[in-house]
């Protein structure tokens, strides 16, 4: 029982790294300020966006800041993009917070991510549009996912983008993360299930 218990223990170990690792954006909830383009390897860039306070229409979701966007003039649109680079054949999930002032109900919320090759190729692009925005003013959670990267993939163009309708108002995002597939808890618990199982088989057979 006490090797089953270490083999579990080196299991939960292996995971947990794996899972600290996933996430491959940064300032991801828009901290520090929006960057450069060219730069957007190492954060944010963004047009028609600002970074926010509680000063705002919303309060950040976390921290002191988030970044809106749809700001000006009405019937306008925003937009934040970042390039990290990626595994080939790896799937991944984009999430992120949402929330708008409610005069942007009759605005979008659309995202995408384009997947470039080493030479700066783009190979296709997953997208995402008219995601439901859900209720005005608070904050909404948006998950995209099994995103996979082409095999000649290198970085990828993270896009989230707002378009105001005719009554204006803005859109704030908070805490993005695109991360690499990790096992589920449900299919790591049957994993371990599975291999307690075998265990208990082997043992019965070698009495
Ligand atoms: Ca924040």
């Amino acid at each position: 029982m006490r090797k089953v218990l270490g083999v579990c223990m080196v299991m939960g170990a292996l995971l947990a790294g794996a899972a600290k690792a996933d996430n491959i954006l940064v300032n991801t909830g828009f901290e520090d300020a929006l960057v450069g383009w060219g730069s957007e390897t190492g954060g944010w860039a963004g047009w028609g966006a600002t970074q926010s306070d509680s000063g705002f229409g919303v309060a950040p979701h976390s921290g002191l800041h988030a970044v809106m966007l749809a700001v000006w003039p009405t019937g306008g649109g925003g937009g934040i993009v970042q390039k990290p680079n990626v595994l080939g054949n790896t799937t991944y999930t984009l999430s992120f917070w949402s929330a708008y002032e409610a005069t942007y109900a009759g605005g979008s919320l659309n995202s995408f991510v384009e997947w470039h090759d080493a030479s700066d190729a783009i190979i296709s692009r997953d997208s995402f549009n008219n995601i439901a925005l859900g209720g005005a003013t608070v904050w909404n959670q948006q998950t995209l996912i099994d995103v996979t990267a082409p095999a000649n993939a290198a970085w990828c163009e993270v896009q989230i983008n707002g378009a105001e309708g005719s009554s204006g108002g803005a859109l704030y995002i908070d805490d993005a993360t695109f991360s690499a597939a990790v096992p589920e808890p449900a299919t790591v618990s049957l994993l371990g299930l599975a291999g307690l199982g075998l265990l208990a088989l082997r043992r019965r057979k070698n009495k």
